[in-house]
């Protein structure tokens, strides 16, 4: 009897042990990871926009690149800005800037995150001819991913996370050659600024544990595909992107199956500078283009910004962040 009571006494303060270790475990990854606000995250998007297209070399360009660094070093980043003269596939020199924010600077492991800020200068997708040689608003495709980094800045400056954290804000990423320019046709005139960056990295043998693109991520109802650099590149980061997203609720956005193959940044982070790299990118395979119809037109505009995706895709990334331990 008295041993039975002895077993009976060590299993159930066994299981009480289990029990109280694991709400502490539930507890403090909840407690630890930053609530996104996607109001705020909407309002740098707006912001962004309200300067204007952010085509290289016009003011509204300039004024931008001060606020987007202003606001990285209010949050408490180290900032440092990387200005190149770049030529883009028709001759035109770029002056152009990739704005750096590091938090933890001196942590060895990192992780890298990118998003373009620049517009791109022509709407050559635009549905009216007339309109085809007007700059693109670049609501979606350039501030939605800067935005939500923005947003995510803030609150890594109020709660650092363990790992250390790079956000780069990259310059003249749509410059590329337009459908029917008689350019250089090569997939070179895209992505000029992580080029330049992977080739000059802001710290000299940088490198990261992995990278994170964001790029066309605020359209309402947006899918994110298994995109399939990323998935030749970085298979695992695809997965546990994908994985914590589905946890938390967003599989209608990140849809666990595999997309398109996009020449975007992430491909020169991959090939030039070795770090695994994926890329988070609306993808529509019922669409002609794959991405949204509002994609490289005149329609790219603050309206086709949506709060819930800016939310499901910056949660998401808190999440990865904060619960990273290598
Ligand atoms: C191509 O059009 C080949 N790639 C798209 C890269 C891009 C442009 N992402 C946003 N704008
Ligand atoms: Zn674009």
């Amino acid at each position: 009897m008295r041993k039975i009571l002895i077993i009976l006494l060590t299993i159930l303060s066994f299981s009480a042990c289990n029990h109280a270790s694991q709400t502490k475990k539930m507890e403090a990854k909840t407690i630890d990871i930053p609530q996104f606000s996607a109001d705020s995250a909407y309002t740098y998007v707006a912001k962004q926009v309200a300067f204007g297209a952010r085509v290289p070399d016009t003011r509204a360009h300039d004024a931008c690149a001060v606020y987007l660094s202003t606001e990285l070093k209010r949050f408490g980043a180290s900032v440092i800005e990387q200005k190149a003269d770049l030529t883009a596939f028709n001759g035109t020199i770029l002056k152009s800037t990739n704005i750096i924010g590091s938090f933890n600077p001196k942590a060895e492991s990192r992780i890298l995150l990118l998003s373009h800020w620049d517009s791109r200068p022509w709407a050559d997708h635009d549905p009216i001819a007339a309109n085809r040689k007007k700059p693109v608003m670049a609501a979606n495709d350039g501030a939605s991913g800067v935005g939500i980094l923005l947003e995510m800045a803030r609150l890594m400056g109020k709660e650092l996370p363990n790992v250390g954290v790079d956000i780069i804000f990259l310059d003249a990423e749509d410059y590329g050659q337009p459908e029917n320019g008689n350019g250089d046709s090569s997939e070179n005139s895209w992505c000029l600024g992580t080029q330049y960056w992977a080739k000059h990295p802001h710290v000299a043998g940088y490198t990261a544990q992995f990278g994170i693109l964001l790029d066309m991520v605020g359209a309402s109802q947006a899918t994110f595909y298994r995109e399939q650099a990323s998935d030749y590149y970085a298979r695992s980061v695809v997965s546990n992107v994908w994985t914590q997203a589905a946890n938390l609720g967003f599989g209608q956005y990140f849809v666990n199956q595999q997309g398109g193959a996009i020449t975007d940044d992430h491909i020169f982070v991959n090939q030039l500078i070795g770090i695994p790299c994926i890329d988070i990118i609306q993808y529509d395979p019922n669409s002609g283009t794959g991405f949204g119809s509002y994609w490289h037109t005149t329609h790219d505009t603050m309206d086709k910004v949506d709060k819930a995706t800016l939310n499901a895709v910056g949660t998401t990334l808190m999440h990865v962040i904060y619960n990273w331990n290598k």
